[in-house]
């Protein structure tokens, strides 16, 4: 997968729209915790922004020091309205903190609500909980002179409920608390409740949604060495709540969170969540999403993650077939070109194939394709399925090396239009075959 330069000085001034039709969502700068909202129609993410740590500062190997707000209509087109709110700018908190963790936004009345945690400057707490106002949910935000009182805790997550009443869930630990908001929606009214009834084990991260009558709420869970996400569901928005099972399982490869939303667009269910796919660093978070469904009693399917993510992606763009749907007896790495935020299938054998799904061939089927690859040794022959039909079979030769990369073509048989699946199945001797980094038709 190759794509923009991967330039964070260039990023922090970055306003603009990338095509990222798969996982994570967008490579320009490290998007972590998303909340995804919609508004007026389109798909909203307000995720927190990781950044490389400078010695000493943040807390926990975290350095996160201002919000972006990202959108799409498509889920394959990705604008990044960029820096909505920055540390410097919260009146009661530390200007130099990097503690603004996981957000959320939600609209009432033609305003957005943006809450958000952070350190406070009077010491009171490891974090506050901020509400920042706008007409739009792009900004310009007007951040509240002071916290919400009697809040104390990070990862704000707000449900309006459909009789208005809207609800704060927050917290991190041992426990997660809800409490109901004033209709100022700045403050909140008693003190906050303790939810119960949840599973032992470190929780954060909650996030609650309604679903035809029925309460979900759910939270990353940490029982086993990092955190899966779990959910609860019950009759009112305070609880009590029944444990009912885990939405995705802990991913087993260095990284300990895996903070998350939940929301319907255009009648799909979609799951936004983060990993570590640029960095592999766990403080250096990338946000992903993946389709979710619920079997016929509102119980919520076990999602598993994938690279291939949401969106369409055109035939005739690059098709990134190392942002697979499903793979069998091969591998992904980090390209290797300099300043490419990219990857490639390698370690690929007679017999391993991937599949992506969702790819838009248009009216007319295209004559050709081409597969960016690469051998070290003999190549092999890639054999190219579109739906259930063979379409081509393209030869890779040696390139003199791994990293020597070269565009192979083939001719297409058939009429290809529509949306499509496609699968490579890769054939050859003995050894190690080829790299592939991306296969386009034309
Ligand atoms: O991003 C910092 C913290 O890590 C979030 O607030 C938690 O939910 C976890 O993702």
């Amino acid at each position: 997968m190759k794509k923009q330069l991967f330039l964070f000085t260039v990023s922090l001034l970055f306003s603009g729209l990338q095509l990222t039709a798969q996982n994570p969502l967008v490579t320009h700068m490290y998007t972590a915790d998303p909340t995804a909202r919609v508004f007026n129609g389109k798909l909203y993410v307000f995720p927190s922004s990781d950044i490389v740590c400078e010695d000493g500062k943040g807390e926990n190997g975290f350095c996160m020091p201002y919000y972006h707000a990202f959108s799409t209509e498509d889920l394959t087109t990705w604008e990044d309205h960029g820096k909505i709110i920055d540390q410097t700018e919260v009146p009661w908190g530390k200007k130099d903190g990097f503690g603004m963790w996981a957000p959320d936004c939600v609209e009432k009345d033609g305003v957005y609500y943006y809450y958000y945690p952070a350190p406070p400057t009077d010491k009171s707490a490891f974090r506050r909980v901020g509400v920042a106002t706008a007409n739009d949910p792009e900004g310009p935000y007007l951040l509240e002179n002071d916290y919400i009182k009697g809040v104390d805790g990070i990862d704000p997550n707000v449900l309006i409920d459909d009789d208005g009443r809207a609800y704060l869930y927050y917290g991190g630990g041992k426990t997660l608390r809800v409490a109901e908001l004033n209709a100022d929606m700045k403050s909140i009214k008693g003190k906050p409740k303790v939810i119960e009834t949840l599973p032992d084990g470190y929780k954060e991260g909650s996030f609650m949604f309604k679903k035809d009558g029925v309460y979900y709420f759910t939270f990353p869970h940490d029982q086993s060495g990092s955190e899966e996400i779990g959910y609860a569901t019950g009759k009112n928005p305070m609880g009590p709540f029944e444990y009912q099972g885990i939405i995705m399982d802990r991913f087993k490869d260095g990284i300990w969170t895996n903070h998350h939303s939940i929301v319907e667009y255009k009648n799909q269910w979609f799951i936004f969540y983060h990993h570590h796919d640029i960095s592999k660093n766990q403080h250096l978070r990338s946000m992903r999403a993946d389709s979710l469904f619920f079997d016929n009693n509102g119980k919520i399917l076990k999602k598993k993650a994938t690279l291939r993510g949401i969106g369409i992606t055109k035939a005739d763009k690059l098709v990134q077939i190392d942002r697979f749907s499903t793979s069998h007896n091969l591998k992904v790495s980090r390209l290797k070109d300099n300043n490419v935020v990219g990857w490639q299938l390698d370690y690929i054998k007679n017999g391993s194939f991937v599949t992506y799904n969702s790819v838009d061939f248009g009216k007319n089927s295209p004559k050709k394709l081409s597969i960016r690859a690469s051998s070290g040794l003999q190549g092999g022959n890639i054999k190219v399925y579109v739906g259930n039909y063979l379409v081509s079979t393209v030869k890779v030769t040696n390139t003199g090396n791994w990293n020597n990369w070269k565009e192979f073509e083939g001719t297409i048989s058939g009429e290809i239009s529509g949306i499509k699946n496609i699968k490579l199945v890769f054939e050859g001797g003995d050894n190690y075959l080829m790299n592939v980094d991306w296969i386009k038709f034309e």
